[in-house]
């Protein structure tokens, strides 16, 4: 199994770009206050009778609190995912701040040269890592789960706070990741192609503990200390508000929309409408 790369130096492969440091120290202050004022949910894997809101929820839970923007794919609707997976699992969500467009836009030029990409970045998944406190033994919150990113072009990672082992894994062929690297603070990656977003999956598996930057959130019982934010592109016309889902669908997800409204305009007008 090859070392993962320290996350100190500029990776690039076909179809992967690590870009250190490429993030502003006074972009990463903006997005570390963003971050402290919303406020994530911890959604559950999958749908079904229990998935109302307390009901079997710790047991569960995804890996850790999320938040989206743009558009919120709940785990409950099945995830986005081209070519089958379109219809009726994009709530829209509150648009992206001005800090994370102005980051975005810095990229095009890579993102056009390297990974041949023009589409817009509309949505994004925020990520929070960290740990789970005050509830008897403290647990370890800091992963995520194998996966593919179904939505179509690049997706584009931002990395704040601790470093975080992403990893590059295909089952099929080894247990063993084929590529690691620890994407550090102000980091961005950038993963394309069909090696990198058809072949291969990734995964967090573990992420460092530091004090340094300081980071929060609004969630009770939870130390964060690294966050994530991946952008995807979702087409407009497949983002829907709360009343076009179909009933059943809006059945499922009313209880996080509810809990989203006790922090937030956007879902408090989801729900009046
Ligand atoms: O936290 C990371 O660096 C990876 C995030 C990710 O894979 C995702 O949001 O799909």
């Amino acid at each position: 199994m090859p070392e993962a790369h320290d996350g100190r130096d500029r990776i690039d492969e076909p179809g992967f770009s690590y870009l250190p440091r490429f993030i502003e120290a006074d972009e990463a202050t903006a997005l570390i206050d963003y971050f402290a004022a919303i406020t994530p949910i911890w959604e559950q894997r999958h749908g079904g009778d229990d998935h109302a809101r307390g009901a079997g929820r710790r047991a569960r839970r995804l890996t850790r609190p999320v938040y989206w923007l743009g558009a919120w794919q709940f785990a409950s609707l099945g995830y986005y995912a081209e070519p089958h997976y379109r219809e009726d699992r994009c709530l829209r969500a509150e648009p992206l701040p001005p800090v994370m467009q102005a980051i975005l836009d810095r990229l095009s030029p890579t993102l056009e040269a390297d990974h041949a990409d023009g589409t817009p970045h509309n949505t994004c998944l925020i990520n929070y890592y960290g740990r789970e406190v005050g509830k008897g033994v403290p647990v370890d919150f800091a992963r995520l789960r194998m996966h593919r990113d179904g939505e179509p072009g690049p997706v584009v990672m931002f990395s704040i706070g601790q470093p975080g082992l992403l990893e590059f894994i295909d089952p099929d062929q080894s247990p063993d990741p084929e590529l690691g690297v620890w994407t550090r603070h102000r980091s961005v990656s950038i993963l394309s192609g069909p090696n990198y977003k058809e072949r291969l999956y990734h995964r967090v598996t573990q992420v460092r503990t530091g004090q340094q930057p300081k980071l929060t959130s609004r969630l009770d019982h939870f130390e964060t200390r690294r966050i994530s934010v991946s952008f995807r592109h979702v087409p407009e016309a497949l983002i829907s508000d709360l009343d076009g889902f179909p009933d059943d669908r809006q059945a499922r997800v009313r209880g996080y929309v509810e809990e989203l409204a006790e922090h937030s305009e956007h879902y408090a007008a989801q729900l009046a409408r």
